[in-house]
């Protein structure tokens, strides 16, 4: 960072201070990750120079000889990963992934049955203040209220009421393994698509730790910074044909109709977005390079080995946890049986370096700035290299924060917190930047 902190010595103070935070803390927030030094490389590289409008040797602009081989190595990459038959990497994020996914197969104001936010899905899943709720007619499923798993009995009666086009599943805080063929099954009584956000649980989808939805699925997104670690961004996987598709009149409609490949990418280019972030596409082509490697597999071993300790240690210590534990990298925490609300715990983990975040639990009776849970996830902290003895100390903290009042007082945050601090140094982060 030389040039910047000669150039801008603002912006190269704040990034040193922020490599400093991620370095010294804990960090616990599931969505979140450290990509190697490789994709920062990429990612910061000259590529974010180029205009690259369209897809590989179908361009706008000259000049893309060297960025038609990136995007193909990323495409190639990615199909071999998830051993997916179409592939789009230009996503710029989950979300874009998410409106192109809609827009390939729906017009404006069709039916789409997701999983409820409340529930566990996520806000471009039909939430009302965002471009999914706005655009399109979302219903939705939740989990029952007793096991606070996925209610499959909800989803084929919302599916048969409703008729949607499209069923989705995924979801951005549900600790369990779904079950994609079941909604397949469903999809398939109704005439619907299936598709599937993947998002949290790309790297565990990736070297078959989670049930696989790419075999089921009419459409696959996901992002790819999160278990996948890769850089921030997203991707779109299909098939080939649209088995939906019966076309309309063949007169009028026969030339223009596409088959569910060419509808995504044009949903992508020219649809949604211009010119693909072809430094961020070269850096996700190394993510699904490292993520065929045999260390990523037993990476992900350890992320559920990790999310595994920390469940036995809450569950030993009287923490509810959300469904009664963890299929996956991630836990959420029923604060409120504890006298704390999210925004409490969040502060009071924030307080001793372990990042979290508030979350809504199923049937919440809080509200979503002040929810009853909060969510953690192990994939970050699996990647400095934590294991379980590792796990057992930072659960030991967060119990100790959560459930001991005196562990609140001035003396005993400073205490824990140092004990945070002094772990994670044993675990170096970025040492060569
Ligand atoms: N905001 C992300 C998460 O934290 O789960 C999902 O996009």
């Amino acid at each position: 960072m030389k040039n910047l902190q000669t150039n801008d010595p603002q912006i190269a103070e704040l990034i040193q201070k922020e490599l400093n935070r991620q370095r010294t803390g804990a960090e616990m927030i599931a969505s979140e990750n450290f990509v190697s030094t490789s994709i920062l490389e990429a990612t910061g590289s000259i590529l974010t120079n180029k205009y690259a409008e369209g897809y590989p040797n179908k361009r706008y602009y000259g000049g893309n000889e060297f960025i038609d081989q990136i995007e193909t190595l990323a495409i190639e990459r990615v199909k071999k990963l998830f051993k997916a038959e179409h592939a789009n990497v230009q996503a710029h994020a989950g979300s874009q992934a998410n409106a192109a996914a809609y827009f390939a197969v729906c017009e404006l104001h069709d039916t789409i049955l997701g999983f409820s936010l409340a529930h566990g899905g996520h806000l471009t899943h039909g939430h009302p203040v965002n471009f999914s709720g706005k655009s399109y007619n979302f219903v939705s499923y939740g989990v029952n209220k007793d096991t606070e798993m996925i209610d499959f009995d909800e989803v084929e009666k919302q599916a048969k009421l409703h008729k949607p086009k499209i069923i989705l599943a995924g979801a951005s805080a549900y600790p369990r393994q779904i079950d994609f063929q079941k909604f397949k099954d469903i999809a398939d009584q109704v005439g619907a698509y299936l598709m599937v956000d993947m998002a949290h649980i790309a790297g565990l989808v990736a070297t078959g730790l989670h049930p696989d939805p790419v075999p089921v699925a009419d459409i696959v997104t996901s992002t790819t910074h999160k278990t996948l670690r890769g850089p921030r961004s997203g991707f779109i996987l299909s098939k080939i044909e649209d088995r939906l598709d019966k076309g309309g009149n063949p007169s009028t409609e026969l030339r223009a109709r596409k088959n569910l490949a060419q509808k995504i990418d044009s949903a992508i280019f020219p649809g949604l977005q211009g010119g693909p972030l072809e430094h961020v596409i070269a850096a996700k082509a190394v993510a699904f390079q490292e993520a065929l490697s045999p260390e990523f597999k037993a990476y992900q071993k350890q992320i559920l080995t990790n999310a595994k300790v920390l469940e036995n240690k809450f569950k030993a210590a009287g923490i509810r946890l959300v469904s009664g534990g963890t299929d996956n990298h991630l836990l959420l925490l029923d604060v409120s049986l504890l006298g704390l609300g999210g925004q409490e715990a969040e502060t009071l983990l924030d307080q001793v370096a372990i990042f979290t975040n508030k979350n809504m639990i199923p049937y919440d009776t809080r509200k979503p700035m002040d929810p009853s849970g909060i969510r953690l996830g192990t994939a970050a902290l699996t990647t400095r290299g934590l294991k379980e003895a590792e796990m057992e100390i930072i659960a030991e903290v967060i119990i100790d924060t959560l459930i001991s009042r005196q562990a609140r007082d001035k003396k005993a945050k400073a205490e824990n917190k140092e004990k945070v601090l002094a772990l994670m140094q044993n675990f170096p982060l970025y040492p060569e930047l």
